[in-house]
């Protein structure tokens, strides 16, 4: 394994993009219209383990299973050949961590023979007995298929020394967000879906996509509040300019 002489690195890997329409993204503010969006999974490689949060989407069960999102990935953009532009093979993955169990994601959890899942227990259940309106989220279940390691927590959660859980439910049940402390830069806070874009955060609007509104809003407010507190600098799931901004891997922040 390596360590990077004891030093943590994040890596932002590139997944493809969907389409929504503005009014998903925006609930019930818009505008409407195709609005096309990346999808970014994050590697935490550090000396106690090589993390990944969230997985993306896989383009089989996309053009399967909702074809009207439009998913442009190549192979390059699925999680094997980006661990492999840093030189790093699926099996070396230790622990995954989903901020929530939408499709896009959870889509390459599978592809990782070696690695721990871990769950929030809310979220896990909620896979399993979730409303019929969040039947399109929920519906890349191929990672639990497998049989998968658990390992539940119920955050706020340290994974390692540096590296820790936040709650951020309403999105869905037991979303969660990422805080990364590192000795180069401020810290990262990675929102995951509790915020889309950087006008989620201004604008308090929430996505169309949720399971209780009034705690998507509150998780927002939480999220600005522990980012203020930490100086941390706050990194959206989905937000196109944002990404286009961004070192993505073979790069890293440190
Ligand atoms: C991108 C996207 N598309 C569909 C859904 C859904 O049905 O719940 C969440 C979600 C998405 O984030
Ligand atoms: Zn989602
Ligand atoms: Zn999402």
């Amino acid at each position: 394994m390596t360590t990077n002489g004891g030093e943590t690195r994040v890596y932002l890997l590139d997944g493809g993009t969907l389409v929504i329409d503005g009014y998903h993204l925006y609930w019930n503010l818009g505008p409407g219209g195709e609005v096309r969006f990346p999808c970014y999974s994050v590697l935490v490689d550090h000396p106690q383990g090589k993390f990944l949060f969230d997985t993306g989407y896989d383009l089989e069960h996309v053009l399967k299973v909702l074809p009207f999102e439009k998913p442009e990935q190549t192979p390059a953009q699925t999680i094997p050949a980006q661990l492999k532009l840093i030189g790093i093979e699926p099996g070396e993955v230790t622990h995954v961590v989903n901020s929530h169990y939408h499709f896009d994601h959870v889509g390459g959890n599978r592809l990782l023979p070696n690695a721990t899942t871990i769950a929030h227990e809310r979220e896990l259940n909620q896979l399993h007995h979730h409303e019929p309106f969040e039947r399109l989220g929920y519906s890349d279940t191929s990672f639990d298929a497998i049989g998968p390691r658990y390992e539940l927590v119920n955050a706020p959660t340290e994974l390692a020394p540096g590296v820790e859980l936040l709650e951020t439910p309403g999105h869905t049940a037991g979303h969660m967000s990422l805080l990364v402390r590192l000795s180069g830069r401020r810290p990262m806070l990675f929102t995951g879906d509790a915020a889309y874009t950087t006008k989620s955060l201004e604008t308090e609007v929430i996505a169309g996509f949720h399971l209780d509104p009034r705690a998507s809003v509150a998780s927002i407010r939480h999220l600005k509040k522990v980012a203020e507190d930490n100086e941390a600098e706050l990194f959206c799931s989905h937000d196109a300019a944002s990404f286009a901004g961004w070192q993505k891997a073979p790069a890293y922040y440190r």
